[in-house]
């Protein structure tokens, strides 16, 4: 404890301490709960309440759920979670429902890695966390629905999270109706034949294996071979959203292999241009829908054909196909299929020996260099700086329009996993392909005429040009000419020239890849599928739902050495043998089946939450259509639906939110929800930073035991350095909530919070700070309690005209901060009214108090429930109105002020009546008028007596 609670506190045992914060505070929780204060009613089931409630418009506020994390909170966590409860509390003051609670995202890696490395089983260790965390978030006095909380881990919820899955497993897409279809409706399309089943039989011939392959084509939740991001260091495989620009695993920071193993993925990639599309519908963030419209990478361009004498064709995928006069040569990505196929059993006659990389056959060099690319990550592959390496296929193709027969590389610059993997070089406008060309000798042709004045010679350039601002040249056979053409009409009529022939179309291509989603780990959702004796996956029915996380020992993932690339993953479930092989009717009587032993990624539960919090004990629903509908349905301005208020980190920008986003297209399309959208407005918050002391050696020192002293730092008398970083264990400078609510009280610490600078910006902590929002706190509590007797000391006597005028500013300024989240300027208004006041002495009116409570109440909750029952009312200040101004207090009243010079008036302005001198006079002297009639003439005097004369001596 500071000084603040001195032995005054006998002389005023009714001043607001930290021990009287601490009484109200636990108090007034404690009631709220009783009472269910925070219960939003739904306009039906069994959270069905007061109706007229239900009536009002209706306001969804939502946090991103925590990981229950072994640490705790620090005071940066609850930044976001304090701005959502003041911005819910005061829409719930302004006349809605306003539904808002918190659950806890509780499956997956983090707490997995936390249980193993503590030893517990994460269960337990999840449960101890998430109830450290409960107490934590509840001496915040958040006002949240707890009857709507839940976490990840409940079987009651994964059930949902399992049913979705086999609704996502039993649809596919039809990119005709553009929507995801019961997979029912592509069966009977094969059986009657109204759609061609792929490959050569009709569906009655195939075997229950082959439908199944057939089906698994098109689910939107398929098994495949695919080459997955394999991370021997953490014992799993991971998405794409999860692996690094450098290759590593986001958690854990390990290498990262490219492998061949069967897995579970979710075709994302069909929801492309509707995740694209629909993001322009949505209130976020610009930097965070870029991030999104990157990440899913829409490409326009063309796949042209080049024919490899009569083994067939290489299909490119390029987005510059005007440039295909200049394609002098090829690159297969070094996995290409097509790579066996094309190599001839000897180097062609007269093969440059820079192309052979020493190999005595082609079949030799394309092994050599199959190997050496395995080893690297697609975005070491890619490096612009490296250095390019390949080696000649020994295989020519035609360049269909130039008619030259172009020889193929294998590089691995070239990916498999983008467009085809293979693609047209075109060294003179493309940079990497000008590196390669260079360093193998190869030849370049100048298609694009260089706007600067290198001229059209690419054998004399130092990179290539690649600028669209230019025409072609160059680029005529008998047939087709592009040149004199810009780059855009070229490429239209290239790409006609090309369809008209089939060999080529334009096409629209994705960075975007399907969700790679099974992972080899304890701690996840178990996947609602078997294996019969054949090795066909069956979808468990409905009734089999959840299919709970047996109960092991043995949780541990089996991981490997970082680096060994050739290992393989196995899966704790598998381990277990008794769960593992059972024996079930799924409706054709008792047979034997093999579960999955995958389990879900950590992303599945938070890919729905917010649906189970509208409707959270539905048994047989995942949520009530007329429920989804009341809180989350399309309305005005708002056309694809969606949580009115989502707040959360910005580092969420692809995974999470890409992720939920086609889950709700998937159950919009499947008519189980009428929100298209999750989230229609999302909001950044920014990060609590935190100054980071490091000694000599560079090791982070405790923050709380570091002095300053004549400007500079010490630690153990040893002086250390400071800069701002993060905050939080490891570099020793975390502040806790549970610290700053004893020392202050939770108010205190939400108005701090919540004052500390705009809500989107990144703010150092500073705890020597957070005292200036407490000793408001007790400016207020002074304002309308007697310290000495403790009883409120309010007149009913009406307010004088200037602090009716301080007031309603006051309350204009705060509702219209409030509503743009601008709580720090709230406070700040808040602060001069409360000063106001604090300066006219006396007791204040009745009517002042009390709206001077309504204004603070979204913001410290509980001292503004305390002074509003110390003022007589009985019921909770959570259900007042907010208060509304006067707007005729609000204008600001003015007088005219004269100005004199030399005795006579040259202007009149209108001026505030509170005025200063200083700044009356500057005013004076930068009027027009006033400057027009000195003339220049040297001032010698100003007299100002505000706010009514300026006289200026000149
Ligand atoms: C010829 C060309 C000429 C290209 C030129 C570019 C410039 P974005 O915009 O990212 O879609 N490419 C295609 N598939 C590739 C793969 N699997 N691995 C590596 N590179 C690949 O990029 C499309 C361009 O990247 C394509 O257009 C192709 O090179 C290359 F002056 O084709 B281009």
């Amino acid at each position: 404890m500071t000084e603040i609670n001195t032995a005054a506190e006998t002389a005023a045992p009714h001043r607001y301490t930290a021990a009287m914060a601490a009484d109200i505070e636990a108090r007034w929780q404690d009631v709220w709960d009783a009472e269910g204060t925070y219960e939003a009613p739904n306009p039906s089931g069994d959270l069905a309440g007061d109706p007229a409630i239900a009536a009002r418009p209706k306001k969804f506020i939502m946090d991103m759920f925590p990981y229950p994390s072994g640490a705790g909170l620090h005071v940066g966590h609850p930044l976001g979670y304090i701005a959502t409860d003041v911005f819910a509390r005061h829409a719930r003051m302004s006349g809605h429902n306003v539904l808002h609670t918190l659950g806890f995202d509780a499956f997956g890696l983090p707490a997995e890695q936390y249980a193993v490395q503590t030893g517990t089983h994460p269960r337990v260790s999840t449960e101890a966390n998430m109830e450290n965390m409960k107490a934590q978030l509840r001496r915040l006095g958040l006002g949240h629905d707890k009857r709507r909380s839940f976490a990840t881990i409940d079987p009651e919820y994964y059930k949902w999270t399992q049913w979705i899955f086999l609704q996502i497993y039993n649809s596919w897409y039809d990119s005709e109706a553009a929507k995801a279809r019961p997979i029912a409706e592509l069966i009977e399309q094969f059986e009657n034949g109204t759609r061609e089943v792929p490959g050569t039989r009709a569906w009655a011939d195939l075997t229950a294996a082959e439908r199944a392959d057939v089906l698994g084509e098109y689910r939107l939740a398929y098994a495949s071979d695919a080459p997955v991001n394999w991370c021997p260091g953490l014992g799993t495989v991971l998405a794409n959203e999860e692996v690094t620009a450098d290759g590593r695993s986001e958690r854990g920071n390990f290498p990262v292999f490219k492998a061949k193993l069967r897995q579970w993925n979710m075709r994302i990639t069909a929801y492309a241009d509707r995740l694209l599309d629909d993001l322009d519908g949505l209130d976020w963030p610009e930097a965070i829908k870029l991030q999104q419209r990157n990440w899913i990478g829409r490409s326009e361009g063309a796949r042209v054909d080049f024919q490899v004498g009569d083994t067939g064709a290489i299909t490119v995928f390029t987005t510059r196909q005007d440039t295909l006069f200049g394609a002098t040569y090829m690159v297969l990505a070094p996995e290409h299929d097509l790579v066996e196929k094309i190599v001839p059993a000897a180097w062609p006659e007269g093969t440059h020996a820079v192309w052979t990389g020493g190999h005595a056959t082609p079949a030799e060099a394309v092994d050599a260099y199959r190997k050496q690319a395995a080893s690297k990550s697609d975005v070491e592959r890619q490096a612009d700086a490296k250095e390019k390496t390949g080696v000649f296929t020994g295989a020519y193709a035609t360049n269909p329009v130039s008619g030259e027969q172009v020889p193929v590389f294998i590089a691995d610059y070239v990916l498999m996993g983008y467009g085809t993997g293979a693609i047209m070089a075109v060294p003179a406008h493309d940079s990497r392909d000008f590196a390669f060309a260079r360093a193998f000798e190869l030849p370049m042709r100048c298609v694009v005429e260089p706007s600067d004045d290198r001229g059209t010679d690419p054998s004399t350039w130092d990179d290539a040009f690649g600028s669209y601002e230019a025409k072609l040249v160059n680029s005529a056979n008998g047939e087709i000419s592009l040149d004199g053409l810009g780059v855009v009409d070229a490429k239209a009529k290239i790409t006609a020239w090309l369809a008209d022939r089939g060999i080529g179309e334009g096409t629209v291509n994705f960075r975007l890849r399907d969700w790679l989603f099974s992972r080899q780990r304890y701690w996840g959702e178990p996947f609602p599928i078997v294996y019969d004796e054949d090795g066909v996956a069956h979808a468990l029915p409905e009734s089999m739902l959840p299919l709970e996380l047996p109960e092991v020992e043995d949780y541990s993932p089996r991981t490997f050495d970082p680096d060994d690339a050739d290992t393989q993953p196995e899966t704790p479930l598998s381990r277990n043998e008794e769960w593992v092989n059972v024996t079930l009717d799924l409706g054709d009587g008792p047979k034997k089946y093999r579960r999955e032993t995958n389990t879900m990624p950590n992303w599945a539960g938070s890919c729905w939450y917010e649906l189970r919090y509208l409707d959270p004990h539905n048994d047989r629903k995942l949520v009530d259509p007329a429920i989804e509908q009341y809180w989350m349905g399309p309305r005005d301005g708002m056309p694809t639906g969606g949580v009115d208020l989502y707040v959360g980190g910005a580092e969420h920008a692809v995974l999470h939110l890409l992720y939920a986003r086609f889950w709700s297209k998937i159950l919009f399309d499947l008519g189980h929800i009428s929100s298209a959208e999750p989230f229609h407005k999302l909001y950044n918050q920014g990060m609590i930073q935190a100054f980071v002391y490091r000694d000599a050696r560079g090791i982070a020192v405790p923050a709380a035991e570091v002095e300053e002293r004549d400007g500079a730092y010490w630690y153990e008398g040893e002086k250390v350095s400071r800069v701002l970083g993060k905050m939080g264990k490891s570099l020793k400078n975390a502040v806790t909530p549970d610290e700053i609510c004893a020392e202050f009280g939770a108010d205190t610490l939400r108005l701090y919070e919540m004052a500390m600078g705009p809500l989107d910006v990144s703010r150092p902590w500073d705890t020597r700070a957070v005292v200036g929002q407490y000793r408001l706190l007790q400016r207020l509590w002074r304002n309308i309690v007697d310290e000495a007797t403790g009883e409120a000391t309010v007149v009913d006597t009406a307010p004088d005209e200037d602090t009716l005028r301080a007031l309603h500013k006051a309350i204009d300024g705060v509702a219209q901060d409030m509503a743009g989240m601008r709580f720090n300027t709230a406070i700040a208004k808040i602060t001069e009214l409360n000063n106001h006041l604090t300066k006219s002495g006396g007791a204040i009116s009745r009517t002042v108090a009390e709206q001077l409570v309504l204004l603070v109440a979204p913001l410290a909750p509980h001292i503004a429930e305390e002074l509003w029952h110390r003022l007589g009312h009985t019921d909770s200040v959570v259900h007042q109105d907010f208060p509304v101004a006067d707007p005729a207090y609000v204008v600001d009243e003015t007088v005219t002020c004269v100005v004199q010079i030399k005795g006579k008036v040259r202007a009149r302005l209108e001026v505030s009546p509170s005025i200063t001198d200083a700044d009356l006079e500057a005013l004076a002297l930068a009027d027009p008028h006033v400057v027009a009639a000195l003339g220049g003439a040297e001032i010698r005097k100003v007299i100002v007596r505000a706010p009514k004369l300026v006289n200026i001596v000149a």
